[in-house]
């Protein structure tokens, strides 16, 4: 046999071959680790339409086709497991006007750096938290929804997402927890890693296949929570301080920015960089299965203006050639969720024109894994568009 014929002849062969061993036709296959669809992380719930972290919130980003719920962890005085992305309660909720709490305001010192006057969840009941109401703290985001909704706790973002799982089987949604301050929250009495661990437990879900990432920036968090008997997936959050718009690179100057805290106590004088190279992205795997960069280690972004000076904005600054870092990470076996992905045009380079859907489409191009955004609706729509654009060409090179 031999020619185009014979060789339809045979790809018709296997086909049936396939068939008959009841395996599906081959799935378009991603540049991602895995080859599935890039993940939709509905970072803080949907807070560009939302307050943070509240249960409405993750109910729209579920409605508007998130695929994971990310939280950070904080613990009540009592040891309740709650959302919040800060320490203190001022900005995201109105603590500041509820006489009853006025004395509790003080400060404090936390990972080394001086915080406050404010006033600290640690210093809160849970039942005193839930009095509180929830506020957008960015200023040109939505008021809309202040005061209506309450703190939520890890407890009641897990029984939601398998509400969701139950009510649409098969449907793709994950639970996201950070561990937040962890060193912070430990000296104080109330470690994160032990409660959280117990909460999966509970759930029944610390299991290597159970719908849950958890992240911290610190390696020290998440090598105890292995030590301690986690079996879930886990990502490691790669931070810096800022853009160096001059060449194009991140700098390392702000201490709670440029290393992990745990780090900075033991007079490790690496900082996050590390863990981009080669060496820092096979010792990551060796506790974790994925990171979660800065989108900045991807698509660099540079620029100067009309007098040489470098850029200060993220929005006067240019794309970059990305780097090799989604690459190397799938080389090490660790997949790559990119953050914090948002709509408006302050958090976009001029590359992309004020146009959200470029930067996800440059980033889905590339391969990536996942992507942190306060937008999920946005990121649906052009994941889904992006998807189907991709699809045909799969489809074209199997026989009908
Ligand atoms: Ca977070």
């Amino acid at each position: 046999m031999s020619g185009p014929h014979a060789l339809a002849r045979l790809a018709l062969l296997g086909l049936l071959a396939a068939a008959a061993a009841g395996a599906a036709p081959p799935a378009p296959r991603h540049r991602t680790l895995d080859g599935t669809p890039p993940l939709i992380i509905g970072h803080r719930g949907l807070p560009g339409l939302y307050p943070e972290e509240v249960i409405a919130g993750y109910e729209a980003a579920i409605a508007a086709g998130t695929d994971a719920l990310e939280l950070d962890l904080q613990s009540s005085s009592d040891g309740v497991l709650f959302a919040c992305h800060n320490v203190f309660l001022s900005d995201t909720t109105d603590v500041a006007s509820r006489p009853e709490f006025a004395s509790r305001r003080t400060s404090r010192s936390v990972d080394g750096a001086p915080t406050g006057p404010d006033w600290y969840i640690s210093d809160f009941t849970a039942a005193e938290l839930k009095t509180l109401r929830v506020r957008q703290p960015i200023a040109s985001r939505s008021k809309q929804y202040d005061g209506r909704f309450p703190m939520a706790t890890l407890e009641e973002i897990i029984a939601l997402a398998k509400r969701t799982i139950a009510q649409h089987p098969g449907r793709r949604l994950y639970i996201y927890p950070e561990t937040k301050n962890p060193l912070y929250q430990r000296a104080l009495g109330r470690p994160l890693e032990e409660a959280l661990l117990a909460t999966l437990e509970r759930a029944g879900w610390n299991t290597p296949d159970a719908p849950v990432f958890v992240q911290s920036f610190d390696p020290e968090s998440l090598k105890l929570l292995r030590r301690l008997g986690l079996r879930t997936r886990v990502v490691q959050l790669i931070d810096g301080t800022a853009a160096d718009f001059a060449h194009g690179t991140i700098r390392y100057d702000e201490p709670d920015t440029a290393r992990p805290f745990s780090w900075l106590q033991a007079g490790d004088p690496r900082t996050f960089a590390a863990m981009v190279t080669p060496a820092g992205l096979a010792e990551i795997r060796r506790y974790a299965d994925g990171i979660g960069p800065w989108k900045l280690y991807i698509v660099p972004a540079r620029g100067v203006d009309a007098n040489g000076q470098p850029v200060t904005r993220l929005a006067d600054a240019e794309n970059g050639p990305p780097t090799t870092l989604i690459e190397d990470a799938h080389h090490a076996g660790l997949f790559v969720h990119a953050y914090t992905f948002r709509n408006e045009a302050e958090h976009l380079t001029r590359s992309y024109h004020g146009d959200p859907a470029l930067e996800y489409r440059t980033f889905f191009d590339l391969g990536i894994d996942g992507v942190f955004t306060d937008y999920s609706n946005t990121a649906r729509q052009v994941l889904d568009a992006w998807l189907a654009r991709s699809r045909p060409h799969a489809r074209a090179a199997a026989p009908r």
